[in-house]
């Protein structure tokens, strides 16, 4: 019990800390320890195999090993994490590479207006390439500073802030560029083709 209202004082209802009001979308509460969200196991993977290909309507195809990833001009940021069963965890650090350099080192063809990102689990999330464009969308190698942790995308996740955190594919190997929408795994089971939490577009009622 003095846990809990040690608790309450410190994050407040529903956790929200004391003027992270704006920071949280309608329908989420705040978490201090990020939870892990697996769609099945971890996939082992290691720096020697990791690859990071993009395909599909390009001008040239690029495959990057971890050498070369980590070639690439870096960025950092501190931004929150909106997972749609409802938690969202504020001030998340990441390190690693703007989407925009890797989208980039392909030329993608006029026509490409949308992206489907793979991970090496087989999961598969749908994003249009002006978001995956924009600077906060990331390639991610750390997570507070630290390597990531097996269970959130080691040794490479994609970080999109201003989706949901399904789009958020964790290890992540294949960025494919496509001239129409499709559906990725969460897309084709009910969620939202955008997934936007300002907008609270959790699920598709079509
Ligand atoms: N490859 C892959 N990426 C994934 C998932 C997954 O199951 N496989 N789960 C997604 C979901 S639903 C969320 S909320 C975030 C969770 O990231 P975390 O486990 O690092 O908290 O990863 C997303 N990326
Ligand atoms: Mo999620």
């Amino acid at each position: 019990m003095e846990i809990i209202r040690r608790m309450r004082s410190t994050f407040g209802v529903r956790g929200i800390p004391e003027g992270m009001h704006d920071r949280v979308p309608k329908g989420q509460y705040v978490t201090p320890k990020m939870p892990v969200m697996n769609l099945s196991y971890a996939p082992k993977l290691s720096t020697a195999d990791w690859k990071l290909s993009v395909r599909g309507l390009v001008e040239r195809e690029v495959e990057l090993d971890w050498d070369a990833f980590l070639a690439l001009p870096g960025m950092s940021e501190v931004v929150d994490f909106h997972c749609v069963t409802q938690w969202s965890r504020l001030n998340v650090a990441w390190e690693g590479v703007a989407a925009s350099t890797v989208v980039d080192l392909a030329s993608p063809k006029p026509e490409a207006r949308y992206v489907m990102l793979r991970g090496a689990d087989g999961y598969t999330t749908n994003v249009d390439l002006e978001m995956f464009r924009e600077p906060d969308v990331l390639f991610a190698h750390k997570m507070d500073g630290e390597p990531l942790e097996p269970n959130h995308g080691y040794p490479v996740r994609l970080v999109v802030p201003a989706r949901y955190g399904w789009k958020s594919a964790k290890w992540v190997t294949g960025v494919e560029l496509m001239a129409e929408n499709r559906p990725g795994f969460w897309e084709t089971n009910g969620y939202h083709m955008r997934g936007d939490p300002w907008r609270e577009e959790r699920f598709s009622h079509a």
